[in-house]
């Protein structure tokens, strides 16, 4: 589909090796061009939120370990302020606004991503490369009209790239409280079937009617079943051999991919570790509770930094540090109080989650969207910062250009090649614009950004709401990173053409030049 002539050869060479007795592995080995790649996709963390972009609050010194040896970016974004469209757009290299379905998934989304659709674990596997992703999916699982919980989960991550899966379905304030591996639910007791719906099917008690019960209670929504000891978003029955407990999570994570990254060093491998910290229900496991002076929030952003210790200590164990390409990043920006009293707003003290930015979480102001994002590969990349723009839309591109691979032209349709940026080159350039996703859209063009917020008025309900003042906003992110002076009648010109880009980008359907 998207074989060049390199890869063609690639894979005559491959054969021609077969031929002469000589495995795959020992000719990866000899190819320092080829890294395996761990994208490291944090959730809901904020630009502030790590030591390395100024948190003081609490130490990350292994996130700060990555960006001390290799680049930290200062304009590296997600593609959207929540996380199912920016982990689509993540996956496929297409603004999640061209797609239907793509909002904040449900209990019992079907899979987002459909067969056939190339994407960046397609575009390694075709490369060679052994795929997994392991942690939070929350872009829908099986075929319509539900998921078959007691049976295949299919298609999922497995149809569109990907060996290997162990998964958070959804989000962990959504139910099922189970764990997916490959196509089925872990554990799962046929005895004991599992039920996933939207209304209570057995008069259960609930975060409302046992709400005394809770151990952690709820502030907004997320008081339907009870799952260890805390309310959820929606309805679950059955399956109580398969459930998790949420202080286990990371643990888990950390367990399972360095189990694959051991059966799979001979490379070149790529793990996307999909981590749920810090979502809510922000419930670390018990030694990182009251770790940080911060709450629950700090004390699961420490446990993040842990899982990552973990991943570079298993690199530095199997000698893969120096060929393997890490990029962390976040899914979207922060948010306090996300459904739970959980002490996010009670113990922030002068923490600032999203760092110099306004908003953050759902929002299309920069707190929403602009995130930590770090690349590290000792082997090619000089330690530094770079102030390039770059998304996690473009990591698709990246890793077929990486590979050698040209993408066909309605593949990743949105997804740019700013591998150059990515590794630090001098010559390099980064995106020249860059469409942002929230409630409404935003685009970015060198120094300045155009705000299109929806002409309905916010909820006040909604959290971190906008106090915005008009529909159209136009800021110079550069002079004003906290987008507080609106220029947009000061340079109306300008507006009218950032709108017009903007409009152009929606209605060609594709944007890589
Ligand atoms: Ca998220």
């Amino acid at each position: 589909m998207f074989m060049s002539a390199p890869a063609v050869r690639w894979r005559l060479l491959l054969f021609a090796l077969f031929l002469m007795g000589l495995s795959p592995n020992s000719l990866w080995a000899a190819d320092a061009g080829r890294p395996n790649v761990i994208v490291i996709m944090a959730d809901d963390l904020g630009y502030g939120d790590v030591s390395c972009y100024g948190a003081t609050a609490l130490k990350t010194p292994n996130i700060d370990r990555l960006s001390k040896e290799g680049l930290r970016f200062t304009n590296g974004y997600c593609s959207a302020s929540t996380c199912t469209p920016t982990r689509f757009s993540f996956l496929t290299g297409k603004y999640a606004f061209r797609q239907q379905g793509t909002g904040i998934a449900p209990p019992n989304a079907t899979a987002l991503i459909q067969p056939g659709t190339v994407t960046i674990a397609s575009i390694l596997k075709n490369a060679g490369y052994k795929t997994a992703v392991v942690g939070k999916w929350h872009l829908g699982l099986g075929a319509k009209p539900q998921p078959d919980w007691n049976g295949e989960l299919k298609p999922g991550p497995l149809e569109i790239g990907f060996d290997y899966c162990f998964l958070l379905p959804t989000t962990n304030d959504r139910v099922p409280s189970v764990y997916v591996e490959n196509h089925r639910v872990r554990n799962l007791d046929p005895a004991d079937p599992l039920w996933v719906g939207r209304k209570n099917p057995d008069g259960q008690p609930t975060g409302v009617t046992h709400r005394s019960s809770l151990k952690m209670d709820w502030s907004h929504g997320h008081n339907h079943t009870i799952h260890n000891g805390i309310g959820r978003i929606g309805y679950f029955t059955g399956g109580h051999k398969a459930r998790w407990r949420d202080e286990d999570l990371a643990d888990e994570w950390v367990k399972q991919s360095v189990k694959w990254i051991e059966a799979n060093k001979d490379g070149p491998f790529f793990l996307f570790f999909s981590s749920h910290d810090i979502h809510v229900p922000r419930m670390p496991h018990e030694r990182f509770q009251g770790k940080t002076k911060l709450g629950f929030r700090g004390d699961a952003i420490v446990q993040l930094d842990w899982c990552v210790g973990q991943l570079l200590e298993t690199l530095d164990r199997l000698n893969l540090t120096d060929n393997t390409l890490i990029v962390f990043c976040s899914d979207n920006g922060p948010v306090l109080d996300d459904g739970y009293q959980d002490g996010a707003v009670t113990q922030l003290g002068d923490h600032t989650p999203a760092g110099p930015f306004r908003g953050g979480k759902y929002t299309i102001y920069e707190g929403g969207t602009r995130t930590p994002f770090i690349t590290r590969w000792p082997g090619r990349i000089k330690p530094g910062v770079s102030d390039k723009l770059v998304s996690t839309i473009d990591l698709a591109a990246c890793m077929a250009a990486l590979t050698d691979q040209t993408l066909a032209r309605d593949a990743c349709p949105d997804s740019f090649n700013v591998l150059p940026a990515l590794l630090g080159d001098a010559q390099a350039t980064g995106r020249d614009h860059f469409v942002e996703q929230g409630r409404g859209l935003a685009i970015r063009v060198g120094d300045w950004k155009l705000l299109q917020h929806p002409t309905k008025k916010p909820n006040r309900k909604q959290v971190n709401a906008e106090n915005r003042q008009s529909d159209i906003e136009l800021f110079n992110v550069v002079d004003d990173p906290a987008e507080k002076k609106n220029l947009a009648s000061e340079h109306p010109q300008r507006a009218h053409a950032m709108q017009a880009r903007l409009k152009a980008i929606q209605e060609a359907g594709r944007s890589r030049p």
